[in-house]
């Protein structure tokens, strides 16, 4: 681990330069100048360019940087991660999954263009992403290996089979072990997949790239743990979306298993974990390091 004299301020610098980018890239590849219907358009990008955190992305290219990369290649990786994460968020807000009404501190996308609308537009999302990788990374060959990669993470057995098993109302009984296998699909293979297609657009070396998977399962657990830490505590405006959702609904959640003291103490485990992890990157992973302290220490 690096001694930096201040983590969130390093932090604040690397999102500083990098952030603009990346908004920059989802505005362009949603122009749509041609064929695409206005509203269809409106609530496709209402979603999209919300001010989320924009996690995700940041980790494509932190990691892709270092693996030796630039960010510059990896940019529409960043921006794939971020569709599929976004139409995601879309069908997870549907009166007929969470049924949300607040999302990136706006309303959410059926709530501003009904139910049909947004839909489409994660439907929308979903494909764009993948035209985005085939067209945007080179060369040819990496980008189909990307495509695959995506794909599964985005598939049957990862996110959409883990928000299948979190809407399963049966397994609200299950334990820790039920918990975490919901949440290393639902969570943390958004993750890992950024992190891989990160590595996959710089080339890395396998130890290069054992090094991000083990950092990014850590990452993803402790994300979501502090996730549902802040469902317990967290401020609605700050967080903007709802607050309290979870835990008042019965739904499995870290603090309800473990405590709120335990969970936020398995959080920072995870993280000093992960940040062990990168050490054979070297310095060029202190990004990644300083965004993983940022994710237990987060307010929204
Ligand atoms: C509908 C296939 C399908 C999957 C939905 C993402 C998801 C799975 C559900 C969202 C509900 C939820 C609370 C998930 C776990 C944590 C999570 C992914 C939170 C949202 O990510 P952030 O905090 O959001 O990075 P922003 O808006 O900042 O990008």
């Amino acid at each position: 681990m690096w001694e930096e004299p201040d983590q969130s301020s390093r932090l604040a610098q690397i999102v500083a330069e990098l952030r603009p980018r990346i908004e920059a890239a989802l505005r362009h590849y949603t122009e749509f100048p041609d064929g695409c219907p206005e509203t269809l358009r409106a609530a496709i990008r209402h979603s999209l360019l919300a001010p989320g955190k924009r996690l995700r992305p940041m980790l494509v290219l932190m990691a892709a940087e270092a693996c030796g990369g630039s960010a510059e290649a990896a940019l529409p990786a960043a921006c794939a991660v971020e569709m599929v994460h976004t139409y995601s968020l879309i069908h997870d807000d549907l009166p007929a999954m969470d049924n949300d009404d607040l999302r990136r501190g706006l309303p959410t996308c059926h709530k501003q263009f009904g139910e049909a609308m947004a839909i489409l537009a994660g439907d929308a999302l979903l494909a764009l992403a993948f035209e985005v990788l085939a067209k945007g990374v080179q060369p040819p060959g990496v980008a189909a290996e990307c495509c695959a990669a995506l794909a599964e993470a985005a598939g049957a057995c990862h996110l959409v089979g883990g928000q299948a098993d979190d809407m399963d109302g049966e397994l609200t009984g299950g334990g820790l072990a039920a918990l975490e296998s919901i949440h290393r699909r639902k969570t943390g293979a958004m993750m890992l997949i950024a992190l891989r297609l990160g590595g996959l657009v710089a080339g890395a070396d396998p130890p290069q790239t054992e090094s991000l998977q083990q950092y990014g399962r850590r990452l993803g657990l402790a994300f979501q743990i502090t996730d549902d830490l802040l469902d317990v505590r967290g401020e609605e405006a700050r967080m903007g979306k709802r607050v309290g959702k979870d835990s008042g609904h019965g739904k499995l959640t870290f603090p309800g298993v473990l405590g709120v003291e335990q969970s936020a103490q398995r959080a920072r485990q995870l993280i000093d974990e992960a940040c062990r992890a990168l050490l054979p990157l070297g310095r060029r992973a202190a990004g990644l390091e300083a965004l993983a302290r940022y994710v237990v220490e987060r307010n929204r």
